[in-house]
C-alpha cells in the first residue's frame, strides 16, 4: 500500500456534503482506506469573478491504485459529482487534486506529483500540516515546515464543519 495525500476543494451546492460525499467515495474505492482526515478550512476563492467560498480539506490515503488509477478514480468521483470543466479557476462542485504520491516524483503530461502549485496554496498547506506535520519531508527535499513559512495563512479559517462521514445521513 502506498500513502497518498488528496486535496479536496468545493465552492458550489453544499461544500460541505460534497466533501462528505467525496470521502465516502474515496474510502469504497477498491483497496484504498482513508487514514486520516483534516478539518474543514474555509477561505475566499482565488479565482475570476465573485464567486462563494471554498470549503478545502486534506485527506491521507492508503492505496493498492496506482498513481495514474488513483488520478483515474479522482477525476471519476468529480465528474460523478457534476463537475464541470467550462472556465479555468471557476466555481467547481468539486476538486479532487493528488498532492503526493508515496516519496514520488511524477512528471507526465496528465499528472504532476508533488502538486505542482501546492507550495503557494495556504488551504492546501496548512490541511495538509494538520495531518502530515510540519516535518513531512517532500520528494524535491523540502520541508513542509519551510513551506508553510513562506505561505501566510490569510484568511484561511478552520472551521467547525463536520467531515465525518461515519455519522452522516448524506
Ligand atoms: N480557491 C480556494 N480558496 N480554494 C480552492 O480549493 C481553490 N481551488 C481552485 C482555485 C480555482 C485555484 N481556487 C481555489 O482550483
Amino acid at each position: 500500500m502506498t500513502s497518498a495525500y488528496i486535496a479536496l476543494g468545493s465552492n458550489l451546492d453544499n461544500p460541505a456534503s460534497q466533501l462528505r460525499r467525496a470521502l465516502r467515495q474515496l474510502n469504497c474505492l477498491h483497496q484504498c482506506q482513508i487514514e486520516s482526515l483534516s478539518g474543514a478550512y474555509s477561505s475566499a476563492a482565488i479565482g475570476p469573478g465573485t464567486q462563494p467560498d471554498y470549503l478545502n480539506a486534506v485527506v491521507k490515503l492508503a492505496t493498492a491504485l496506482s498513481a495514474p488509477q488513483l488520478l483515474g478514480a479522482t477525476q471519476t468521483i468529480e465528474n460523478s459529482q457534476g463537475r464541470i470543466r467550462s472556465q479555468r479557476w471557476g466555481p467547481r462542485t468539486l476538486d479532487l487534486d493528488i498532492l503526493l504520491y508515496g516519496g514520488e516524483e511524477i512528471h507526465t503530461q496528465s499528472l504532476q506529483i508533488p502538486h505542482p502549485r501546492m507550495a503557494e496554496r495556504n488551504f492546501v498547506l496548512y490541511p495538509l500540516a494538520e495531518i502530515a506535520g510540519e516535518k513531512l519531508i517532500l520528494p524535491c527535499g523540502g520541508v513542509l515546515g519551510s513551506l508553510l513559512a513562506n505561505c501566510p495563512l490569510g484568511d484561511l479559517v478552520r472551521t467547525q464543519v463536520s467531515l465525518d462521514i461515519e455519522h452522516e445521513p448524506g
